[in-house]
C-alpha cells in the first residue's frame, strides 16, 4: 500500500486549473496525493474501477471536482465509502450553479462534502482533506495549526485605501 492518502479526481482536463487549487494547498502542508481525469459520463469504466480500489489502495479521502452535470462526486461516493469531499466547478453557461445543485443534493446514504464553486471550494477541499487526516497524525495536525495561524496573522486589522 502506497502512503498517499489523498486523491484528486477530475471531470476532464478542463476542470485541472481549478483543481490544482486543492493539489497547492496538499503541497503546502507535505501531504502526498494523486491525480487522475476520471468522467463519470465519458470514463464510466475508469470511475468504477478507481471506486472499486480506493480503500484498498489506502486511499482515505477523494477530492472530486467536476462542472456542468458534475455527477462523478456522487457516483463516487456510490462506489466507495472512503470519503468524498466535492467541489463544484464553475461553468460559463450558469456559473457553476449547475454543478453545485448536480454536486449537493445526494440522497440519503451517499454523502459528499460539499465544497463553494470554484477555486476557493478546491483550496477548502484540500484543507478539509488535511484536517481528516490530521485527526490520526500528529505531525500534520502542527503543520495545519501553524498554516491556519500564518493565514490569521496575514489578515490587517485595519482597511486601507487602495
Ligand atoms: C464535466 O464537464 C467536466 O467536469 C467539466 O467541468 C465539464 C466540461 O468538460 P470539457 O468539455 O471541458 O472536457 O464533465
Amino acid at each position: 500500500m502506497s502512503d498517499v492518502k489523498v486523491g484528486i479526481i477530475m471531470g476532464s482536463q478542463s476542470d485541472w486549473p481549478t483543481m490544482k487549487e486543492a493539489a497547492n494547498v496538499l503541497d503546502e502542508l507535505g501531504v502526498p496525493y494523486e491525480t487522475r481525469i476520471v468522467s463519470a459520463h465519458r470514463t464510466p469504466d475508469r470511475l468504477w474501477e478507481y471506486g472499486k480500489t480506493a480503500a484498498d489502495r489506502g486511499l482515505h479521502v477523494i477530492i472530486a471536482g467536476a462542472g456542468g452535470a458534475a455527477h462523478l462526486p456522487g457516483m463516487m461516493a456510490s462506489k466507495t465509502r472512503v470519503p468524498v469531499v466535492g467541489v463544484p466547478v464553475q461553468t460559463r453557461a450558469l456559473s457553476g450553479v449547475d454543478s453545485l445543485y448536480s454536486i449537493v443534493q445526494m440522497p440519503k446514504g451517499f454523502p459528499v462534502a460539499t465544497m463553494a464553486i470554484g477555486a476557493a471550494g478546491a483550496a477548502n477541499a484540500g484543507l478539509m482533506a488535511a484536517g481528516i487526516l490530521a485527526t490520526s497524525d500528529t505531525d500534520l495536525a502542527e503543520r495545519l495549526d501553524a498554516w491556519r495561524e500564518a493565514l490569521a496573522a496575514s489578515i490587517p486589522e485595519v482597511p486601507v485605501d487602495e
